[in-house]
């Protein structure tokens, strides 16, 4: 891995838009040297005279050879994204070109920037806080428009705005506790014990609420998982054709067509599904390769976060439903009942032969009740409709933290229940405020974690 904290007082370039085609890219360079180093090559102005957030056409030349006309946008310390003097330089999108000018300002003095250093540079000079550089990554990653919602409102600050309320208050207390150290030979109580219960008691219900909100914030960031499982022939891989809107799988009327699971992606109100086409499950099948599948089709069951169970109506009855709830309750797997093919079935037997078993009737094949099964995917993961007012965390770095704050908040509880002693107190207190700190980086945050976070950004960022 990177060193990541050395070389900070160099300048460093690289291209921060994506390799390809295009019309355009974009050449950032950032440090003390920027301006001087740049100036060597654009030989039109003195990039030192001018002001800050100016635009300046001209060409880029290195021994009197012109490189390619240019745009170069200034940016002067500390107004800038990573806090440093900040070019830009648009240039015409040729590798070729975008190469040679990245040579001619490394032979000026700049080096290539490491993967997320701009950004690593940002966090360091106090622009963004860990959470907020996490974002960036974050946007750059996201597929769905939930996800950017998530992410831009952490960019935005939202989630380290929470925290520090939650730890200026622990501060707050926790100064008061140590103060009384101070004076324990007068038996004195600066820090009121039933103001400092209820304290802790609303610390933990919000930390609670973090933590939870994870489930949701890792479906939103990665995508929620569907399993479509049911028996051969059920209509698995027509239905996924239908929430697709294509012909994605083959579907024929001999069972076991399916073989390996076939995996798509459909996004449901800004929400990203993965749905996952299965072999058809049954209970005795002499074909090898057929078991192989139907053994993936209950691995991708037990890994889903959803399973659509899915059965023609005219072959099952009321009591295999039953049956295969249990199972599902059993199990713990959060399903979906489907019952497919109700085209071939009127209505009166319909409801005749399942009673109250809480099933969404559909035709795969004519398309019927399909929005209707999508909008049950929807609201299985999304109880009211996203709230972008709440914190969403999405991020396992921060979740991992947030349980460590609650290991320290029960011993905090403990410990007064026990009437611990301030001193002994105050070590659980500090612990909470320690990793409540290593979210947003305003403690010392261990050079591996920084290594790590920024180690994922690509060149450029
Ligand atoms: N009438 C009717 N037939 C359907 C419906 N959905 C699927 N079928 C038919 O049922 C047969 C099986 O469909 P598939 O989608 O291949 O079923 P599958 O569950 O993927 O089957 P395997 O891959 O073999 O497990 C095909 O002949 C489909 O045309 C429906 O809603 N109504
Ligand atoms: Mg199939």
């Amino acid at each position: 891995m990177q060193e990541i904290l050395t070389g900070r007082g160099d300048t460093i370039v690289a291209i921060a838009t994506a390799q390809g085609v295009g019309a355009i890219a974009v050449i950032r360079v950032s440090g003390a040297n920027a301006i001087d180093i740049v100036n060597k090559i654009f030989p039109s102005k003195d990039l030192h005279l001018q002001k800050s957030h100016t635009l300046h056409v001209g060409f880029l030349k290195e021994n009197d050879e012109v490189i390619d006309e240019v745009v170069i946008s200034l940016f002067k310390n500390p107004n800038s994204y990573t806090g440093e003097d900040v070019i830009e330089i648009s240039c015409h999108a040729s590798p070729f070109i975008q190469q040679k000018i990245i040579d001619s300002i490394i032979s000026k003095g700049a080096r290539l920037a490491f993967a997320g250093e701009f950004t690593q540079r940002a966090f360091l000079n106090g622009k963004m806080d860990l959470t907020q550089a996490e974002a960036v990554a974050d946007i750059i990653a996201a597929d769905s428009k939930a996800a950017q919602q998530t992410a831009l409102k952490q960019l935005r600050g939202g989630f380290s705005n929470d925290l520090k309320q939650l730890r200026e208050e622990l501060i707050n207390f926790a100064a008061l506790i140590e103060l009384e150290l101070d004076f324990s030979e007068e038996d004195v109580e600066f820090a009121d014990r039933k103001k400092f219960e209820k304290l802790i008691t609303t610390l933990k219900s919000k930390i609670l609420d973090l933590i939870n909100s994870f489930r949701l914030g890792n479906v939103i960031k990665n995508g929620v998982s569907v399993a479509i499982i049911g028996k051969p022939n059920a209509g698995k891989s027509t239905l996924l054709n239908a929430l697709l809107n294509e012909e994605r799988a083959i579907v024929s009327s001999i069972a076991g067509t399916t073989r390996d699971t076939i995996e798509e992606t459909l996004n449901i109100n800004g929400v990203l599904f993965r749905l996952i086409d299965t072999a058809g499950i049954r209970e005795h099948t002499s074909d090898a390769i057929e078991k192989i599948g139907v053994e993936k089709s209950l691995e991708k069951m037990r890994g889903a976060n959803i399973v659509v169970y899915l059965f023609d109506v005219n072959e099952m009855s009321d009591e295999d439903i039953h049956l295969q709830k249990e199972l599902f309750e059993k199990e713990n797997i959060k399903y979906i009942l489907v019952g497919n093919k109700i085209d071939e079935l009127n209505e009166d037997d319909l409801n005749k032969k399942f009673i109250a078993q809480n099933i969404l009737f559909i035709s795969a094949k004519e398309k019927e009740k399909i929005d209707s099964l999508k909008q049950k995917l929807y609201a299985s993961v999304i109880d009211n409709s996203i709230n972008t007012e709440n914190t969403i965390v999405t991020n396992a770095r921060h979740h991992a933290a947030l349980k460590k704050i609650e290991e320290s908040l029960d011993d905090i509880e403990a410990g007064m229940r026990n009437q611990l002693t301030g001193d002994l107190l105050s070590i659980d207190i500090r612990r909470a405020l320690h990793y409540l700190g290593e979210i947003t980086g305003q403690v010392e945050v261990d050079r591996d974690i920084l290594g790590t976070i920024f180690g994922k950004f690509c060149i450029g960022k």
